[in-house]
């Protein structure tokens, strides 16, 4: 299964430029609040050094992509619809669209950077309104709304409590998991707090504080700064200053430059730090192409693509390995080389991968070998970006 990213913000920050612009998708796309309704889910790509140039051969992709040496791994996108203050409460469009967010491995909180929209999504006129807030109030929003889903759910713990060998951790853990969080995240976020020993003794604050952990251990975040081409000085000023990494991103520009490369105009791949004119422009296409030169060339690229790349490999601390049927020629079953990509998460074993190939794979798991030394790996080997692995299972 890909990992699904959820892209969430303010209503009229560019979730819908960044996600189409990411997955060649046109959903509509506007000036006005709320123009996304209902989420939208489609295909776009954590890309990273492919190993094929280093084994001295042309591979045959099957799960991913390659171009020019870089492997595209598919990963899944979510566009949600816009937040608002107080969106856990039904304010704006509510608060289905956080309910979407349920499945999402991790989110992309993308703000308005160019300081041209207020908490609302309404057009300012003159701006005191301070972007960096949105960062922190899209997160109180999750955490009430988390909150609200672990009160909706409480009768169920409350339930177990009445029943024989009520355990606290494990009857908590088992309501919350079939809402799609991890038990292991949820036990571990239990030992962190302090909490009233009986279900029936929860208040809101307890609700909230364990949301709050639950947030951020199972919906990892970055925050990326979109509009970064219209920003002003002052806001560019305080990338830093939330003590986290904000990518700096011009997502309308990724789109013209995505589009444009679909069309022959261009040449342009996500994550380019330039591109390449390859047919006679128009007076209006030059100057709006120049427009997005020299903002790529001040922030190293539209940042579209990076900040994908830093979810899955920083955020979420994925690495990419290369499962092969056979070490000597790096084949499938079929002869197709080097065919597959996975992002497993670091520290992820090679019986780990095998489980992800495949449940029999997995179960009938014997050694692995690593292909590029030809050497049996042991069992508590840590797969590192890049390995490619050949595994030695009963099942085929
Ligand atoms: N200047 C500039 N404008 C952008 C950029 N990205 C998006 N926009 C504009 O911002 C407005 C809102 O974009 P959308 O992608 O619809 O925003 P959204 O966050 O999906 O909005 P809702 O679905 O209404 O919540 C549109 O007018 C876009 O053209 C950008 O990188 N730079
Ligand atoms: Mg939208």
């Amino acid at each position: 299964m890909p990992i699904k990213i959820g892209l969430i913000g303010k209503t009229n920050t560019g979730k819908t430029t960044f996600f189409n612009s990411s997955t060649l998708s046109s959903d509509e796309i506007s000036t006005y609040p709320f123009t996304t309704k209902k989420s939208s889910t489609s295909t776009g790509y954590a890309i990273t050094l492919c190993v094929h140039p280093e084994f001295n051969v042309n591979d045959n992709p099957n799960n991913s992509k390659c171009k020019d040496g870089w492997r595209y791994i598919p990963i899944e996108l979510i566009d949600v619809a816009g937040l608002v203050p107080d969106a856990h409460r039904g304010r704006g469009l509510g608060n289905k669209f956080l309910d979407d967010l349920m499945n999402a491995d991790a989110i992309i909180n993308i703000i308005d950077f160019s300081g041209e929209t207020n908490e609302e999504g309404e057009k300012i006129e003159n701006p005191e309104y301070d972007p960096l807030n949105e960062v922190v109030f899209i997160r109180e929003e999750i955490d009430l709304w988390l909150a609200g889903v672990i009160r909706r759910n409480w009768g169920s713990v409350e339930r177990f409590s009445r029943g024989p060998n009520f355990n606290m951790e494990k009857s908590i853990a088992s309501v919350l998991s079939g809402l799609g969080i991890k038990s292991r995240d949820i036990l571990s976020c239990l030992r962190k707090i302090e909490y009233p020993p009986m279900p029936s003794e929860w208040e809101d604050s307890d609700y909230e504080q364990l949301a709050r952990l639950l947030r951020k251990m199972s919906k990892p975040s970055i925050v990326v700064a979109n509009k970064i081409d219209v920003a002003p000085e002052e806001n560019i000023e305080r990338l830093g200053d939330i003590g986290e990494e904000i990518s700096a991103v011009a997502a309308q520009y990724e789109l013209i430059l995505r589009r444009g490369n679909g069309r022959g105009i261009i040449r342009y791949d996500p994550g380019d730090n330039t591109f390449d004119v390859i047919k006679e422009l128009t007076e209006e296409q030059e100057v709006g192409l120049n427009k997005i030169e020299n903002v790529m060339k001040e922030y190293g690229g539209t940042g579209v693509q990076n900040s994908l790349n830093r979810a899955v490999y920083e955020m979420m601390g994925m690495i990419t390995v290369f499962p092969v049927e056979n070490e000597s020629h790096w084949v499938d079953g079929k002869g197709n080389k080097l065919p597959d990509a996975y992002l497993m998460p670091s520290g992820s074993t090679p019986r780990d991968l095998a489980y992800e190939v495949h449940t029999d794979i997995g179960e009938g798991y014997l050694y692995a070998i690593d292909a590029r030394s030809n050497r049996r790996i042991s069992e508590d080997y840590g797969l590192k970006e890049g390995d490619v692995i050949k595994i030695v299972s009963t099942a085929k």
